[in-house]
């Protein structure tokens, strides 16, 4: 478990938005999600259309066989939805509610150039505003403080997210957008802002940033951060609170879901609660889509339990992680999930190891003399897959000669050659070559032959 900064000796304060919701027991919750699966079925059915077309074809014909459902445990004989599903369905395709009920649309990227559309009803986003609402109460965040949102706001669902979530719990919201560094620290300094939202990378930038423009750190009263759209390492977390002085919080979200708010930290940091009465979780072995025990490690497969625009059964997120339904000293009954690992599309297979940039990062983010920066590069090499993973020794190092900076790359070389038992290339490069990120940080650069 991770320690809590500031309350080092205090015990945290649990908070929350919805307490009987989030406390709600083990027994009512089932009953309460098969209801909602079953509601969430007939909801499908009436709009006609794709998602109807595939259940019908994995054998849930009609509503007789959605009134026959029992328990959600049903969810295993159901067929998966994929992004690709969304591709080919766009732009609405895969609603259930007619566009005329849509008030808002979001956007992230597809894998063929299109986007994938993500539809709400004026009811998707009172709903989504309070989950938002429970992770701000989990992170002990209240109406007193002074939100400075620099999650991108646009298609993307991080600023507008944070940002409805904010105002229903009455914090007051700076909505700064990602980017303009510069007018960041202004409005952090000037409005006195209490809490931080952005991606961990934004906010590892923002820490290498502050003291050229606000040198006396206690002239802010940034005391916490929440922190997600991307998976971000132990290591970083201790970094962005050491480095800006705050306590950080993880958060998670994907837009064909809802967008953030899916899965959040409470105080005591020991993984994240999912919104079990909202989304249904399940975790698959993502080679053969066989469902996982609990604490087996697998891909998140997610079900919409209360969407009304655009309900998704079975959802494969590609994120990797596992789930825990140990009690949390916070209260809340809801499973927990690990920090996500990394995504199925992002793994890495090196000689038939597979290898996640975030255990890169637990490597590399743990070394003092190096910036907290890195791209992990990957080339072919007579016919093998080969890696190259660029860091940037900090200044001492790079202005103290060559063979300090050979040590440096000696030194990462070993540690990755333990961590995955094999030997990679290491580049360093100078301090503040590779590129920052101000919204999701690019690590992979993949440069292999397609053939
Ligand atoms: O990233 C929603 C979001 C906004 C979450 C702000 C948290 C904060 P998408 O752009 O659709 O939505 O990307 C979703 O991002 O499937 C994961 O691969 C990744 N992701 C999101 N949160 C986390 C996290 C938003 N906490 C995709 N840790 C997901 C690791 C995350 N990966």
């Amino acid at each position: 478990m991770v320690e809590i900064i500031k309350n080092i000796n205090k015990k945290p304060r649990i908070k929350y938005f919805e307490k009987k919701s989030e406390t709600i027991g083990r027994s009512e919750l089932k009953i309460l999600q098969a209801e909602r699966l079953k509601k969430t079925l007939r909801q499908i059915f009436s709009a006609g259309g794709f998602l109807k077309n595939r259940l019908a074809e994995a054998g849930l014909k009609n509503l007789k066989d959605v009134e026959k459902i029992k328990t959600a445990l049903h969810i295993k004989n159901l067929p998966f939805t994929s992004k690709a599903d969304l591709v080919d369905n766009y732009p609405f395709g895969i609603f259930s509610s007619p566009v005329k009920n849509i008030v808002r649309i979001h956007a992230s990227s597809g894998t063929t150039g299109k986007p994938i559309i993500a539809g709400y009803t004026k009811r998707d986003i009172v709903i989504w505003s309070k989950l938002m609402a429970r992770v701000f109460c989990g992170a002990d965040i209240s109406k007193s403080d002074i939100g400075q949102n620099a999650y991108g706001y646009g298609l993307f669902t991080g600023g507008l997210g944070f940002h409805y979530g904010a105002e229903k719990l009455g914090m007051t919201i700076i909505p700064m957008s990602a980017g303009f560094t510069e007018r960041q620290f202004i409005m952090m300094q000037d409005i006195g802002a209490t809490v931080l939202f952005c991606t961990p990378s934004y906010a590892l930038f923002l820490s290498e940033e502050i003291h050229k423009y606000i040198p006396d750190k206690s002239k802010i009263k940034l005391r916490k951060g929440i922190f997600g759209a991307e998976p971000w390492s132990e290591e970083l977390r201790k970094k962005i609170e050491k480095s800006l002085g705050i306590d950080a919080y993880d958060i998670y979200g994907l837009s064909e879901i809802m967008g953030p708010g899916v899965a959040f930290e409470c105080v005591y940091k020991n993984g994240l609660h999912i919104n079990e009465d909202n989304f249904l979780p399940e975790i698959i072995d993502p080679e053969t889509g066989r469902v996982l025990e609990e604490g087996e490690t697998g891909e998140l497969v997610l079900t919409s339990l209360n969407r009304e625009a655009m309900p998704l059964i079975r959802f494969r997120t590609k994120d990797i992680t596992r789930l825990t339904g140990e009690k949390c000293k916070c209260g809340r009954t809801f499973v927990r999930m690990d920090k996500i690992k990394g995504r199925t599309d992002d793994m890495i297979i090196l000689k038939g190891v597979n290898v996640f940039p975030s255990q890169i990062e637990s490597v590399l983010f743990r070394c003092d003399y190096l910036e907290p920066v890195y791209m992990i590069e990957l080339y072919t090499d007579n016919l093998l897959d080969k890696m190259n993973i660029i860091i940037e020794p900090k200044n001492e190092i790079f202005n103290a000669g060559e063979n300090k900076i050979t040590d440096a790359v000696n030194e990462i070389s070993h540690k990755i050659y333990e961590l995955i038992g094999i030997r990679v290339k290491i580049t360093a490069v100078p301090p503040k070559t590779l590129e920052r990120s101000q919204g999701k940080a690019k690590r992979i650069n993949d440069l292999r032959r397609k053939i």
